[in-house]
């Protein structure tokens, strides 16, 4: 069965994100410039990082469905059967449905902001698995989140693949694992993806595809201010640059300004120099230790971890 999504997210009388809109002109007005990374997902960001996980550069995805394929047994026994499976993003098309085929849960909840993927991605699934209940839940899934009173009493399993985790600064990241402990209560279960420190050119080339899809994920943050927050940013001025930053362990992108530049957004007045950067992404990528201690941070323990073949990538399974 497939429930219509509750919708959580808060909205102004013109119906703009008040979060985003927040996030923006805080980010623009800091002397590095800097948009919090989970801004690029509204539908059209949404369908474009599809696209970048099928890009032959792009090697996290297929990493972690070759783990999740490879491994399935192992990692059901583990887990066992008849838990609410609860999914931090709206689910992928190849990964959600490898670990739902393998663990038979009772329930799946996909928790994501971005309303209309989410709904046509649970409709998706709930076609692919009859018997299972779908629950979608439009939420900003960074704060705890209330889960549908439908998976009350089942046990639960947070299941965050894709190394969104590195996406965030360790103290985010630590906030975030904690609420999504609240979210799931005492006793859960927790299966997640984190990318591992690499070779710099395979990092730098997985984030910069000679296609440009990256480059037009990255850009279409601007366009989406421009759509949602009445704003004049001229795209042509900005172009998309991927560097590893070794202090951090982890891959930033930002919006290079190719010539001096005035905008304004939601009648705020904006300026950038040639050669200054807006900061949009860090791509944390982590070793076996760095992955152990945030999840511990976060309150969580490591029970198992898996990597695939090549050892690019891990998926760790964690208790509270
Ligand atoms: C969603 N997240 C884990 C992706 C990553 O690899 O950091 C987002 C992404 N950004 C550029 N390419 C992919």
């Amino acid at each position: 069965t497939f429930a219509q999504g509750l919708k959580l997210v808060e909205r102004d009388a013109e119906g703009v994100d008040c979060a985003f809109r927040a996030d923006v002109l805080e980010g623009l007005s800091a002397p590095q410039k800097a948009i919090p990374a989970r801004w690029f997902y509204d539908d059209i960001g949404s369908e474009l990082f599809e696209d970048i996980t099928r890009l032959p550069e792009y090697y996290p995805t297929r990493a972690e469905t070759e783990i999740l394929t490879d491994r399935a047994q192992e990692i059901a026994q583990l887990i066992g059967p008849g838990h609410a499976v609860v999914e931090f993003g709206s689910g992928s098309s190849v990964k959600t449905p490898l670990l739902l085929s393998a663990i038979a849960p009772s329930a799946y909840v996909p928790l994501d902001i971005a309303g209309d993927f989410l709904r046509s991605s649970s409709a998706a699934l709930a076609a692919k698995f009859p018997a299972l209940d779908v629950h979608p839940v439009e939420a900003d899934f960074m704060r705890r989140v209330e889960l549908p009173h439908e998976v009350t009493g089942l046990p639960k399993l947070g299941f965050f693949p894709g190394s969104t985790i590195g996406n965030m600064i360790a103290r985010t990241a630590t906030d975030l694992l904690r609420s999504m402990k609240e979210t799931l209560g005492e006793g859960a279960l927790l299966l997640i993806g984190m990318d591992l420190v690499k070779d710099h050119d395979v990092l730098i080339a997985a984030y910069d595809d000679a296609q440009g899809v990256t480059a037009a994920f990255n850009c279409n943050l601007l366009a989406r201010i421009n759509r949602e927050l009445d704003a004049d940013i001229p795209l042509d001025a900005f172009a998309h640059e991927a560097r590893w930053n070794d202090t951090f362990a982890r891959i930033e992108m930002h919006l290079r300004a190719q010539r001096d530049v005035s905008f304004t957004v939601s009648g705020k007045p904006f300026a950038m120099r040639a050669g200054e950067t807006i900061h949009t992404e860090n791509s944390h990528k982590f070793t076996r230790r760095s992955g152990h201690q945030l999840l511990a941070a976060g309150g969580w323990e490591p029970r198992a971890r898996w990597t695939d073949a090549a050892g690019q990538f891990s998926l760790v399974l964690a208790e509270s």
